[in-house]
């Protein structure tokens, strides 16, 4: 994107939570198997980066890669098929969401935390080789900070001067351990220690994201080396599509009810840590719990946030939703009649 485009932006992120939200209903319908992991909540980070981006550039995503490998072109009836695992889908309904490949797009997602780091310095060093002006944007989470692996990423990316865009998406959370538990330091000090200049940046404002990313990008593409961004965001539909947090939660009498047993058990074991340590450890769950659904009212809309911005007299957004909603509605139904006719 040469110039500011907060309409095509805001496009770009109301696609990205449409799509979204129709797997949500997909799996709620059985046609996904297994745990589902939504990016809801983070789309003004992906959007923000993704449309600085042009054709050579890679991406390297995390387990939540599905929305930014639409951004970035996929096909979404392939996409779909890919997560209902059938042989039409983007790898052969192999990988699943969590492993998704497209060489026409060079981007690759794996559910092993941290591997978007080597992903993307390999990319990176590719282009560095073959003399392009390309780059590689590495998306993760927080807890990934704290994976050796991307760690040593980072410090190859410094010590060779890979174009690399480490896109740390922080959310405060590893499924249930909060990142105050278990990291040492500031992490843009992090990166600064392997020699990788950063900075935060507010994840909801998709207007910021795009600003750093497109002045950080145009220095990279001209042999500015590796950049590390930290933004803020919220999973709004939890680690995963059914979440024991926010499960409990929204259902706490019949979820209570299955867990009193187990902790209990749990509680009452002879062996292990003493009482005051355990009541300490349950204590811990409980105000996870409850903070779970009280940070997702708290926190910032992305989409929200960037309509206000919007100028009315440009467009008309109701009629730019419509258009994207049955663009998707289209692609669903096309992908569940596929489908519905089996293998062939
Ligand atoms: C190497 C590795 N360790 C552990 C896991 C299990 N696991 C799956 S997601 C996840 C949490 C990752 O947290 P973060 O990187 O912050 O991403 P988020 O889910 O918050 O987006 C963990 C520990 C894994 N998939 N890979």
């Amino acid at each position: 994107m040469l110039e500011f485009d907060l309409w095509l932006l805001y496009q770009m992120m109301f696609r990205s939570r449409l799509f979204e939200e129709a797997v949500k209903k997909q799996w709620e319908n059985g046609l996904i198997s297994g745990e589902m992991h939504l990016g809801t909540g983070e789309e003004a980070i992906i959007a923000g980066v993704l449309c600085e981006l042009k054709d050579g550039d890679a991406v390297a995503l995390d387990h939540r890669g599905t929305s930014a490998m639409l951004l970035r072109g996929v096909d979404p009836v392939s996409l779909l098929l890919e997560l209902f695992g059938h042989p039409e889908g983007l790898c052969g309904g192999l990988g699943g969401h969590m492993h998704l490949f497209s060489k026409d797009h060079l981007m690759a997602s794996s559910g092993i935390v941290g591997s978007s780091g080597p992903a993307a310095a390999g990319f990176a060093l590719s282009a560095q080789y073959q003399n392009t002006d390309n780059i590689a944007v590495a998306f993760f989470g927080d807890g990934a900070m704290n994976q050796g692996m991307m760690m040593e990423s980072i410090n190859l990316a410094s010590a060779w001067g890979l174009p690399v865009l480490f896109v740390c998406k922080d959310n405060d959370l590893a499924i249930s351990t909060t990142s105050s538990h278990v990291t040492g330091g500031n992490l843009v000090d992090r990166a600064k220690g392997f020699g990788v200049p950063g900075q935060r940046v507010d994840g909801y404002d998709v207007k910021k994201v795009w600003q750093v990313s497109s002045e950080v990008i145009r220095r990279m593409r001209s042999g500015g080396g590796p950049y590390f961004l930290q933004a803020q965001c919220v999973h709004k539909d939890g680690h995963f599509l059914g979440d024991p947090l926010l499960r409990f939660h929204d259902h706490p009498v019949k979820e209570f009810s299955k867990a009193t047993g187990p902790l209990i058990k749990s509680f009452t074991y002879p062996k292990g840590k003493n009482v005051v340590n355990r009541a300490k450890g349950l204590s811990e769950v409980f105000s996870l719990i409850l903070n779970a659904k009280k940070q997702r009212k708290t926190k910032k809309e992305p989409l929200q946030l960037c309509s206000f911005e919007l100028s009315s007299e440009e467009y008309n957004l109701e009629e730019i939703k419509n258009i994207i909603a049955s663009d998707i509605q289209e692609a669903v139904q096309k992908a569940l009649e596929i489908n519905r006719k089996g293998v062939k």
